[in-house]
C-alpha cells in the first residue's frame, strides 16, 4: 500500500476550518432561533441503529427530540472492487459507502468516531448535516486506536453526505470514506414498501479496468479525474445477480442516492422507470416525473417510484460509458404479474445488462485455476461463455448463427477456424472490408474489442472455437498478450 505524506496530514483541512471559525458574528446582532431547534433532548437516551448498504435503518416514530448516540468505527479493509480485483478501502463501519445514520430533526447527536487499532491512517468526519465549522471535522481527528467525541443538534431535515476530511482529503474520499445521514422531519416520512441506500463513487487504480490482482490507489489519475471505476456501493458486483435490490409489482420504492465523488457528478437514472418524485439535492423541494436527476459530488437525492411491470430495472450513471465500461450499474429486480396493457414484455437483460446478467462463478473459477496453473480448456470455455453474453452475442447472436447478410456466423465458421492468430487479431482490432464466411460474402464493420483483458479474450475465443459444431485448441492469455503487443495503436489509445 502507498502512504501519503504523513507530515501534511490534516493540516490543510484544519486550517480551512479554523478560518471559518474566526469569522466572528457582527457585534450586538442577536442570532435568530434555529428552525429545527425543538429544545433540549427529552426521554430515554437512544443508541442509533446503523445499517450497511443497501439497507436503511427503520423509520423513527418519535414525537420529541432525543439524545441519540452514534458510534461509528473506521476500518481499513481489503475487498473486491471487481471480480478478481482487490482494493484497500478505508471505510466508515466496514463498508463503502459507510453505515447509514438516521436521526430526527431536533435530535441532539452525541457522535463517537473510533479508529480501529489495526488501521494505518488517522481519520475524521465531516457531516454535511452538521451546523458548525468543518461539520465535525475539526473535533474528530482520530489516530489509529483512538476515539473522538463531539455533539451536534440536527437542525435541518434532509439527506446529507458525510465523509472523511483528513489530508489528503481527496485520497480518503477516493478510498471509499463517505456515507449518508438522514435527518427525518418531526412528523416522519411517508411510509413506502422499500427503502434502499445506494451511493456512487469514482475509483482510481494503477491497473486498468478489471486488471486482476491487488490494485493500488493512483494519485495522478485522481488529480487528472480519470477514474478506472465508477461504482454504486463500492464494487462492480455489489448490486447485481443475487445481490440485486428487490421489489414486487405494485410496490413503491424509495432510494436514498448519494454521490461521494471525489470527482464526478452523477446523472442518476433508472432504466425503465420514471421517478414519481425526486427531492433533488436532498433539499425540501420535490420535482415530479423525472427521468434523470443530477447528483453533485458530495450531494444526495431521494427518489421515489412505483414498480408496475416485473423485470430488471437497471440503475446507471447516464454518463453511459461509466455504466458499461467502468461499472456504474446496479439492478432492481421486480417480481410479479405482467401487465401487458402497460408494457408488452421481453426482458431487458440482453440489451442493458451485458455480462452483468451472466453467472460470474465460472469466471472466478477460471481465474483461480489460472493463478494456480491448473486452468483447463473446459474452465476456459465456461468462463468465456459468460463474457460472450452481452459482448459478442449482440451481433453474432447467442447461438453464434449471426444474421444473414449482416453479421457473419461464428457457428461452423470456416473463416474463424482457419486461423487462430487472425481470430485473436480480429477481436482485438476489429475487422472491416469484404470477408467470405462459409461461401457467403459480408462487407461490414466489426468494432475493436480491445477493452477486454487478455484472459477474458482468450476465454471468449476458446468458447467460440469449441461451440456450435466448432472444435479447436484453447487460446491462451499469452497468445493474446503477444498479438496485442504487436499491434501499433495511436498515442493514447494503448490498451
Ligand atoms: C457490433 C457488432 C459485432 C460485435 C459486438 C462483434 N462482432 Fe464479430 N463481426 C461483426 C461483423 C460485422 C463482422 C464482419 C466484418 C466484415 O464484414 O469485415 C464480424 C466478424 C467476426 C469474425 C470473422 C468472421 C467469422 O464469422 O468468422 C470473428 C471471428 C468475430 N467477428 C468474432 C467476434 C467475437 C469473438 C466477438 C466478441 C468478443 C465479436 N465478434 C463481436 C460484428 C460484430
Ligand atoms: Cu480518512
Amino acid at each position: 500500500m502507498k502512504h501519503p505524506m504523513r507530515s501534511t496530514l490534516a493540516v490543510a483541512w484544519l486550517l480551512c476550518a479554523a478560518g471559518a471559525a474566526s469569522a466572528a458574528p457582527a457585534a450586538g446582532k442577536p442570532t435568530p432561533a434555529a428552525p429545527g431547534d425543538f429544545g433540549p433532548p427529552r426521554g430515554e437516551v437512544i443508541h442509533a441503529i446503523l445499517t450497511s448498504p443497501p439497507m436503511v435503518p427503520p423509520p423513527i416514530h418519535r414525537d420529541h427530540p432525543a439524545k441519540v448516540i452514534v458510534e461509528l468505527e473506521v476500518r481499513e479493509v481489503e475487498k473486491e472492487i471487481s471480480e478478481g480485483v482487490s482494493y484497500t478501502f478505508w471505510t466508515f463501519g466496514g463498508t463503502t459507502p459507510g453505515s447509514f445514520i438516521r436521526v430526527r430533526q431536533g435530535d441532539t447527536v452525541e457522535f463517537h468516531l473510533k479508529n480501529h487499532p489495526d488501521n494505518k491512517m488517522p481519520h475524521n468526519i465531516d457531516l454535511h448535516g452538521v451546523t458548525g465549522p468543518g461539520g465535525g471535522a475539526a473535533s474528530s481527528f482520530t489516530a489509529p486506536g483512538h476515539e473522538s467525541q463531539f455533539t451536534f443538534k440536527a437542525l435541518n431535515q434532509g439527506i446529507y453526505v458525510y465523509h472523511c476530511a483528513t489530508a489528503p482529503v481527496g485520497m480518503h474520499i477516493a478510498n471509499g470514506m463517505y456515507g449518508l445521514m438522514l435527518v427525518e422531519p418531526p412528523e416522519g416520512m411517508k411510509p413506502v414498501d422499500h427503502e434502499y441506500y445506494v451511493m456512487q463513487g469514482d475509483f482510481y487504480t494503477v491497473g486498468k479496468y478489471r486488471e486482476r490482482g491487488h490494485q493500488d490507489f493512483d494519485m495522478q489519475r485522481a488529480i487528472d479525474e480519470r477514474p478506472t471505476y465508477v461504482l454504486f456501493n463500492g464494487s462492480e458486483g455489489s448490486l447485481v445477480g443475487e445481490h440485486a435490490l428487490k421489489a414486487k409489482v405494485g410496490d413503491e420504492v424509495r432510494l436514498f442516492v448519494g454521490n461521494g465523488g471525489p470527482n464526478l457528478v452523477s446523472s442518476f437514472h433508472v432504466i425503465g422507470a420514471i421517478f414519481d418524485r425526486v427531492r433533488y439535492e436532498g433539499g425540501l423541494h420535490e420535482q415530479e416525473n423525472v427521468q434523470t436527476t443530477l447528483i453533485p459530488s458530495g450531494g444526495a437525492a431521494i427518489v421515489e417510484f412505483h414498480v408496475r411491470v416485473p423485470g430488471s430495472y437497471v440503475l446507471v450513471d447516464h454518463s453511459i460509458f461509466r455504466a458499461f465500461n467502468k461499472g456504474a450499474l446496479a439492478i432492481l429486480k421486480a417480481d410479479g404479474a405482467e401487465d401487458k396493457t402497460i408494457y408488452s414484455g421481453k426482458e431487458v437483460d440482453s440489451v442493458y445488462l451485458g455480462d452483468k446478467a451472466a453467472n460470474l462463478a465460472a469466471v472466478s473459477e477460471a481465474r483461480a485455476a489460472e493463478a494456480s496453473g491448473t486452468l483447463t480448456k473446459e474452465q476456459q470455455i465456461k468462463a468465456g461463455q459468460s463474457r460472450f453474453t452481452g459482448t459478442c452475442s449482440v451481433c453474432h447472436q447467442g447461438n453464434g448463427a449471426g444474421l444473414a447478410g449482416v453479421f457473419p456466423p461464428l457457428a461452423g465458421s470456416d473463416f474463424l477456424m482457419a486461423d487462430k492468430q487472425r481470430a485473436i487479431g480480429i477481436v482485438l482490432n476489429g475487422l472491416t472490408g469484404k470477408v467470405t464466411v462459409n461461401g457467403s460474402e459480408f462487407n461490414s464493420v466489426m468494432p475493436p474489442m480491445s477493452q477486454l483483458n487478455d484472459d477474458e479474450l482468450a476465454n471468449i475465443l476458446t468458447f467460440v472455437r469449441n461451440s456450435w459444431g466448432n472444435s479447436g485448441d484453447a487460446v491462451s492469455a499469452d497468445e493474446v498478450r503477444k498479438t496485442r503487443a504487436a499491434t501499433k495503436r495511436p498515442e493514447g489509445a494503448a490498451h
